[in-house]
């Protein structure tokens, strides 16, 4: 006999603080072993975020279940990064509990906010494309859409970054030092990857079959998480990996006392969960993340055949069941591993198996920088995954060969569109492959899917052009509107409900608000508490002052030349050189603080140089009296998600200023807009979008379109021509030069000056002039503050669009069809 508590579902504790309390002090007292008297911050932090799981368990088992027992197609989203921010605010917030769990705490003499400050956010990613995926996953939870997100669980996040004289120190990032409270490690689930060996061809009744003869091995154990939907009872999960060794140590050398060796495999393997790469850019061929992708797509594959499938599926039905996302090339060493699996594991005709998985991928690029498409040298490829290498041999060859049936021997053409690349090192293109795998291949905002098929992936497009579609990133409202912003959110809903909440397009709603002048001064009170906010934030953390009346001119995102930090310097030097020449005075400069956050990839030297000169002209600008206190430059380090959440609703100014052309989308021009800042940008990535929606009278443009850069780069890009003809930028240029900011020292920014002067592949030169005389048009329409906030509040209400439901529902129409679970 089975007793009945056994047999009913797990059903939500009682929705009240009372029942809240006596359930996060059975956690402090049961999970944490201590009494509310002597625990710590720590104690209670889990024990608060434990009891917030509790309510969410029984949704999420009930969907787990659904899930599996409905067979109904889901995306399995693979990603190398989830920038996943802070967990606990969100997830109180999704499961409607925030207002409970204040007063329960509070009863118990607690602060909920002092809690909150003490969550380590799981910096699992680089910037825009972790992100990203951070907030597709909310939506796909929140729209219901059956999903699994696969990736990474890094021992050590995105670095910490510290100051030390104003360059930048990189330090790990141990945010499991304390434990995380929202993962559940699932040992028992655990696949094995292999790597390396060698291949062999042995009969198979007759078939002359393939098949892997690894030489190792690891152990990928998987930890879950939580995925909840914004009120709507759905709890999705993320699946992240961990590297373990599959003999954690051998005995018989540990014995004989050679320690060190006894554990070298151990170390060997572990190794490849422990750091998330740090480079969003550029890829340096490293064999280490070459085995942090196979190791964690194998078992994410693994694991969805073999838990997610009814018994006794048909493969051949896997298009009507999945959608592997490819989020950028990272994972696409999953397309041979899928061939892998189907030809040599299940035993199934190649043709049968290509087609298979053809219709089960799609790639999502997130680049236009040729240098950030992936490539592996085949000798290590095929080191590692001797198979894959012949699997993705013959996908070329039979590629090609239909490239030749269309377009005759044209071996120009067959070059070029080779997944192998033979020069400078015979390499596989990740890129290139996944285009020929995905049944789907799509940019992130309009311009950047329009530049994919007309110059990154051309002849693709001539070859498939139904492959090709483009949906626009979105972030999430609920983490970047309704939690970073309160306040706002208080009035949107007062004037137009919450309906916004799930449906960011209704702000709309608001723009008749604009004309109104009450509604107005309300906003600027907003905006003013977040800046007051954001001025308590940066005080305690870095000791930093912001002054009262001032524009808060926001650059914040990597680091990377293309993005263009420098022309912001050289914006700020030149506000700077008016003042101190005498040809401008104090009293006329427009009070800002222009305000920096900014991680370079640790090996960039010249990202590393620009925030050492970013800081270098912040300590000489700050404590220079001719200023007056109207210009002030400040740059917190280890800009996270957690500080976007404080700046960007403070923000005045959106800074996105990009040469033409390079960046993919962004994803912060979307947030600030739609925390009422207005942007300063050209017209790239999803900024095109923005200005479109927002109106040109309400959007600052600056600088060439992406026809004039590559116009500009055929004709011969000569940036000195610029300083020669420019007096304000010569001028900002000979005061670094002069060593203005390096205390006399001409050598240290002298990479950067002749850089700028002989090279700046990125144009800065070349937009100067169209960004200071935007920068003038700012302050004019600043010093009406009453038409700023018009234009502020038309930004909130026109940037609906930038919903991550909204791209979720266009990945769902255009490429997953996959619809919610009802
Ligand atoms: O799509 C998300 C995000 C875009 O908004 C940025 O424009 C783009 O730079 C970023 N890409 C990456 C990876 N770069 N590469 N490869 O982070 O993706």
């Amino acid at each position: 006999a089975t007793h009945p508590l056994a047999l009913a579902p797990v059903t939500a504790p009682e929705s009240s603080a009372d029942a809240f309390v006596a359930d996060f002090l059975h956690s402090l007292n049961f999970d944490r072993g201590v009494a509310l008297s002597a625990s710590s911050a720590n104690d209670r932090y889990f024990a608060l975020a434990h009891t917030v799981r509790d309510y969410l368990m029984a949704r999420w088992l009930e969907d787990l279940r659904r899930q599996k027992q409905s067979q109904s197609k889901g995306v399995c989203y693979l990603s190398a990064e989830y920038l996943l921010g802070r967990q606990l605010d969100n997830n109180l917030l999704a499961g409607g509990l925030a207002d409970i769990a204040e007063e329960a705490l509070a009863s118990c003499g607690i602060s909920l906010d002092d809690l909150r400050q003490h969550e380590v956010e799981p910096g699992l990613g680089n910037g825009g494309l972790g992100r990203l995926a951070a907030c597709f996953i909310d939506s796909l939870a929140t729209l219901g859409v059956p999903s699994i997100g696969y990736g990474i669980r890094y021992e050590y996040g995105i670095f910490r970054q510290t100051f030390v004289e104003g360059q930048q120190v990189e330090q790990p990032d141990s945010w499991l030092s304390l434990g995380s409270p929202w993962e559940f490690a699932r040992p028992e689930d655990a696949q094995t990857i292999a790597f390396g060996g060698r291949t062999e061809t042995y009969d198979d009744e007759g078939v002359t079959r393939s098949r892997w003869v690894p030489g190792w091995n690891v152990q990928a154990v998987p930890y879950n998480y939580m995925v909840p939907g914004f009120q709507n009872g759905r709890v999705n999960t993320l699946r992240l990996w961990s590297a373990v060794a599959t003999n954690a140590f051998d005995l018989r050398i540990f014995n004989s006392g050679d320690y060190e060796e006894a554990v070298r495999a151990q170390t060997f393997a572990e190794n490849i969960s422990k750091v998330l790469y740090p480079e969003d850019s550029t890829p340096q061929g490293k064999e280490l993340r070459l085995q942090q992708q196979y190791f964690f797509v194998a078992a994410s594959i693994h694991d969805f055949l073999d838990n997610m499938l009814a018994e006794g599926f048909d493969l051949s039905a896997l298009p009507d069941r999945v959608i592997f996302q490819l989020n950028d090339t990272h994972p696409v060493i999953a397309v041979p591993e899928f061939m892998r699996v189907l030809v040599d594991e299940k035993k199934m005709e190649w043709d049968a198996a290509w087609a298979i998985t053809r219709q089960c991928f799609a790639y999502t690029c997130h680049t236009l920088l040729p240098e950030a498409l992936e490539v592996w040298p085949v000798d290590l490829l095929g080191r590692l995954l001797p198979r894959h290498l012949e699997i993705i041999y013959r996908i070329n060859e039979e590629f090609l060969d239909a490239v030749r049936a269309r377009y005759g021997d044209d071996e120009m053409r067959i070059r070029n569109m080779s997944i192998i690349a033979e020069h400078p090192v015979r390499s596989v293109r990740m890129a290139y492959l996944a285009t020929v795998a995905g049944a789907r291949v799509n940019g992130v905002a309009e311009l950047h899917s329009q530049l994919l098929r007309d110059k990154v992936l051309g002849d693709f497009d001539d070859f498939f052009p139904e492959k090709f579609t483009n949906v626009t990133n979105g972030v999430t409202p609920r983490r970047f509107l309704r939690l970073a912003n309160p306040e706002l959110s208080g009035l949107i809903t007062e004037a137009i409900g919450d309906g916004w909440l799930t449906d960011l397009e209704r702000l709309r709603e608001l723009e008749p608000f604009a004309e109104d002048s009450g509604f107005r001064a309300a906003f600027g009170e907003v905006k003013a508490a977040n800046k007051r906010r954001l001025h308590e934030v940066l005080r305690a953390r870095d000791g930093f002052e912001v002054s009262d009346g001032h524009l808060l001119d926001v650059m914040v995102k990597r680091l990377h030349e293309y993005k263009r930090q420098m022309l912001k310097v050289l914006h700020v030097v030149s506000t700077y050189e008016g003042v101190v020449s005498g040809r401008v005075p104090a009293a006329e400069v427009q009070p800002r603080t222009v305000i920096f956050g900014a991680k370079a990839a640790p090996g960039y030297t010249m990202a590393k140089r620009i925030i050492h000169l970013i800081n270098a002209v912040g300590s000489v600008v700050n404590s220079d009296p001719r200023l007056d206190g109207r210009l002030t430059v400040i740059f917190p380090p280890n800009y996270d998600v957690t500080l976007a959440e404080r700046v960007i609703p403070a923000a005045d100014l959106s800074e996105q200023i990009s040469l033409a052309g390079k960046e993919a989308s962004g994803t912060g021009n979307m947030k600030f807009a739609l925390n009422g800042a207005l942007t300063i940008g050209t017209d790239d990535g999803a900024n095109v979008e923005i200005r479109e929606l927002v109106g040109d009278e309400n959007f600052f443009l600056f600088g060439m379109s992406e026809p004039e850069v590559s116009e500009s780069a055929a004709r011969g890009y000569r940036p000195s021509e610029f300083y020669q003809e420019d007096a304000g930028l010569r001028a900002a240029i000979d005061l670094i030069a002069s060593g203005a900011f390096s205390r006399g020292d001409r050598s240290v920014f002298e990479p950067i000056v002749s850089n700028l002067l002989y090279e700046d592949r990125f144009m800065v030169l070349a937009d100067y002039a169209s960004y200071i005389a935007a920068q003038e048009r700012v302050d004019d329409a600043y010093a009406d503050q009453e038409a700023w906030t018009r234009s502020a509040i038309l930004n909130v209400a026109r940037t609906g669009f930038f919903s991550s439901d909204r791209s979720i529902r266009d990945y769902i129409d255009r490429i997953w069809h996959t619809p919610p679970l009802a």
